[in-house]
């Protein structure tokens, strides 16, 4: 007879399982709860104290952490001398081991969990046997995750014992299990204890999604998603129509909720193109809003992603349909809305929370060999606390119009420049490796629209040719970090030119 230990927490399917196991002529091992379980089912099962010799104690804390069932699992069935002390000390093996854990992650997951819940939720005894079992992988076939109970039971019943390759697989399954908790914890305890960047960091992610391919054809990719939600995101957002996001989307999706984020007493809209804004618009409405974001830029939207701070109702939805769009990302859709936008096969429609949440408290960024982690770019934007530095001030329309680009140039890549007015971008310029060069693509985008517009910079200009540069076209207003060892030079040319300038001295660089 083969030996069968159950243990699980989530005891879903575990009474179909015990049943086929005792077809195949297991012998049933089990903990207070699961071997209560069963044997109320009237199924024969041994109870663990029966095997240890040992009650269960320390409510529970001790359960099966006894030689009698590490012995029983971690034996090599191959070796003469562990055969012989597992016949000396009365052990009996263990041929396959079912055990799911304290429930760890949902108890954190629960507002205001007591530091002493979260605690006792630390499974000790069940990780312990999942790795003995899954060390002695040879011979001992371990089971963590109820998906797996059918191809084991299938394999039983066709073989009379499981594949190597199925023991092997699922005891690689248990390790990624078993440190996942492990840095579920660790990283619940860092936090408690308040370490921002731990000597030793342990991550952990579940996959959301396989990816047809990467940023291109050519590379593969999956979506992992962090276990705990801390706030709504891309990962967490309802896919209410269309085509499975692609790796791009994700990206693209992300960069527009996060500039979107910024804004909330006005309807806002976003528009994004490969990671960066092409149109950001403000209004009353979202319709307005829409049709700013639109004619900021109408060539660059094409194929673009979309947010909106606010429902998507059907006068804004009519303009969308007539355009090609990979994603819109909203709060809610009107239903009217959603049934003209649902009429587009491909349109992918995406809906969470957008309230205006703080963005994600730390970034990280791969480099090859590893990983930088920063605080997010949040700081309270104070424009009472600007300094300006020219002599004309800026006029209360014009402040506004900085406060407004100031707010979109931190989501550009570096060199970021951007130009419009209170509720609209009209030039964007993205991504250089020189100021003045992002600043005349900007300037080009925008046209005629320069005359009037304000200007923003992401960091300082080490020379004052943006700002020859910048009167040229008509801008009359320009908030920038400074700092630069040469602001002299650049607010002596704002001066020449009658432009009125304001220093933020924070930076904004994105890179
Ligand atoms: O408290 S423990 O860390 N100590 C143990 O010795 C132990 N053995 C099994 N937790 C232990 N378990 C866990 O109990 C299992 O991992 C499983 O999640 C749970 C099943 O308990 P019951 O059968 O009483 O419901």
């Amino acid at each position: 007879m083969k030996r069968a230990l159950i243990s699980v927490s989530d005891k879903t399917g575990i009474l179909e399982l015990v049943e086929q196991l005792i077809a195949l002529n297991f012998e049933i091992v089990s903990t207070g709860g699961t071997k209560e379980l069963i044997a109320e089912a009237g199924l024969p099962v041994i109870g663990i104290e029966e095997v240890t010799g040992f009650p269960e104690m320390l409510d529970g804390r001790v359960k099966t952490l006894h030689p009698l069932i590490h012995g029983g699992l971690l034996a090599r069935r191959d070796d003469e001398q562990h055969m012989a002390a597992v016949a000396a000390h009365d052990i009996t093996l263990i041929d396959l081991v079912v055990v799911n854990l304290y429930p760890f992650q949902a108890t954190i997951s629960k507002p205001d969990v007591a530091l002493a819940d979260a605690i006792e939720n630390i499974d000790i005894g069940g990780p312990s046997m999942l790795r003995s079992a899954a060390k002695n992988y040879q011979s001992v076939t371990v089971i963590a995750d109820a998906a797996d109970y059918d191809v084991v039971l299938a394999e039983l019943r066709e073989h009379d014992d499981t594949t190597f390759a199925t023991r092997q697989r699922l005891a690689a399954k248990v390790f990624r299990h078993t440190a996942a908790y492990d840095a579920l914890i660790a990283g619940y305890l860092t936090t408690v204890v308040g370490e921002e960047y731990p000597e030793k960091l342990t991550l952990t992610y579940n996959r959301k999604q396989a990816l047809r391919y990467g940023e291109n054809p050519h590379q593969s990719a999956s979506f992992y998603e962090e276990p705990i939600a801390t706030q709504a995101s891309i990962a967490t957002a309802d896919q209410l129509h269309g085509k499975e996001l692609s790796y791009n989307n994700i990206r693209d999706a992300d960069a527009a909720l996060q500039i979107v984020q910024e804004f909330t007493t006005e309807a806002a809209v976003v528009a994004v193109k490969h990671m960066n804004p092409c149109g950001v618009g403000l209004s009353t409405t979202i319709e307005a809003a829409f049709l700013k974001a639109y004619e900021a830029d109408p060539t660059s939207i094409f194929g673009g992603v979309l947010a909106f701070n606010r429902e998507i109702d059907l006068a804004t939805a009519e303009h969308l349909s007539k355009m090609f769009l990979e994603i819109l990302i909203a709060p809610s859709y009107s239903e009217a809305a959603l049934e003209l936008l649902t009429q587009k096969k491909n349109l992918r429609l995406l809906q969470l929370p957008i309230d205006g949440a703080a963005p994600v408290s730390h970034v990280k960024t791969s480099v090859a060999g590893g990983l930088l982690i920063q605080s997010s770019d949040v700081v309270i934007e104070d424009e009472s606390q600007w300094e300006v530095v020219t002599e004309v001030a800026p006029t209360a329309e014009q402040l506004a119009a900085l406060a407004f680009q100031w707010k979109v140039v931190k989501h550009i890549k570096s060199n970021a420049i951007v130009i419009g007015d209170h509720q609209q971008t009209v030039g964007v310029g993205a991504g250089q490796m020189n100021r003045v060069g992002a600043a005349k693509i900007a300037f080009e985008q925008a046209g005629e629209r320069t005359q009037g517009a304000v200007l923003a910079s992401d960091a300082f200009f080490p020379m004052p040719d943006t700002i020859e540069e910048a009167a040229k076209v008509g801008i009359r207003a320009i908030v920038q970090p400074g700092g630069s060892m040469k602001d002299q030079a650049s607010i002596d040319e704002a001066n020449k030119h009658g432009i009125a300038m304001v220093f933020t001295r924070v930076r904004h660089f994105k890179h």
